[in-house]
């Protein structure tokens, strides 16, 4: 399959939710209920009220100016505004240097390691040498479920005890990835620690000891989304972004969501790119954030 049929399959829910209106939608006029009618379909798909109405607005305009008068010609409109939307940032993982590193953060659940697993093989599809770091040892099964992702991918794994410093299984990683050549170190984090300043300032230490091993590497910092906790999920982010400073999203779990709409409401809102979407719990189901392709399988 390629990125549209997956997509496609993957925005299912969501357009079962949402697209059947847009259907109706676009085989009506283009008169104010159409508008109307418009908005209230896009915050249904969660794209958010402000998100929303900047995109109604503009489609107006631009109907005005441009003097449209087809609803085919209204709809393309739409998509490219909404693509336009999406277009925010370096959509590609910037990981040049040897080695790199890419810090996988966010809430408990939403699929951290799993996307990690998943990256790694695509990483090491491309020729890379990958190397995961089990930073996340508050929960002992947490490092086990790396080490089956690493087996899967065919990739090298530093771990260390339950209840171990975080920063110090960074440290080893980082060692290790030096003597061994690898080119991309993807270091897991744990989503629950005691409290919310105790992970602010665990990730900061990671932050600290990256840059103390590594200066000047490339780094990307990933924030990861769970697409069905919908307007929750961009809330997490904003709390994320202050304290952690975000490079791109990775929103998974789109396949069981029926609100794809967040992920235009996210671009928007924090002016951070998607880089990545999960479609699927399998190896196979991290694809490459494409705005157009996207807008084309939700509308
Ligand atoms: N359907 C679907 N399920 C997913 C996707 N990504 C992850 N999952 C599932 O979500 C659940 C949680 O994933 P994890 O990777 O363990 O999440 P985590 O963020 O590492 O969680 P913690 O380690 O507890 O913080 C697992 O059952 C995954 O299989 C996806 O894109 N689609
Ligand atoms: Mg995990």
């Amino acid at each position: 399959m390629g990125f549209f049929e997956k997509i496609k399959a993957g925005l299912t829910r969501t357009r079962e939710n949402i697209g059947h209106s847009f259907d109706q939608l676009f085989a009506g006029e283009l008169d104010d209920d159409f508008y109307d009618e418009l908005e209230e379909t896009l915050i249904l798909g969660d794209m958010g009220v402000d998100t929303t109405l900047k995109a109604v607005e503009e489609l107006r305009r631009r109907v005005r100016e441009e003097k449209i008068k087809e609803m085919d010609a209204a709809r393309v409109c739409l998509r490219d505004i909404l693509a336009g939307m999406l277009q925010v940032g370096q959509p590609e993982l910037q990981l040049a240097t040897t080695p790199s590193v890419a810090l996988f953060i966010g809430v408990n659940g939403v699929g951290k390691t799993t996307t990690i697993g998943k990256l790694a093989a695509r990483l090491k599809g491309e020729g890379k040498r990958v190397l995961l770091a089990a930073a996340d040892t508050f929960r002992a099964a947490a490092a086990d479920q790396l080490e089956i992702w690493s087996g899967r991918a065919g990739v090298d794994l530093v771990r260390q005890h339950e209840g171990a410093d975080p920063a110090a299984v960074v440290f080893d990683a980082l060692t290790a990835a030096k003597a061994r050549g690898s080119d991309v170190i993807l270091i897991d984090t744990a989503g629950r620690l005691h409290n919310k300043q105790n992970l602010m300032n665990e990730l900061k230490k990671i932050s600290r000891v990256v840059d103390r091993e590594l200066p000047g590497c490339d780094r990307e910092t990933l924030l990861v989304l769970d697409a069905t906790t919908g307007q929750n999920g961009l809330i997490q982010a904003k709390q994320f972004k202050e304290a952690a400073g975000i490079t791109g999203i990775v929103l998974t779990k789109l396949d069981g969501s029926a609100k794809g709409g967040i992920v235009i409401a996210i671009a928007q809102e924090l002016q951070v790119p998607v880089k990545y979407i999960g479609v699927g719990e399998g190896i196979d189901d991290l694809m490459p954030f494409e705005a157009q392709s996207f807008v084309e399988a939700l509308i």
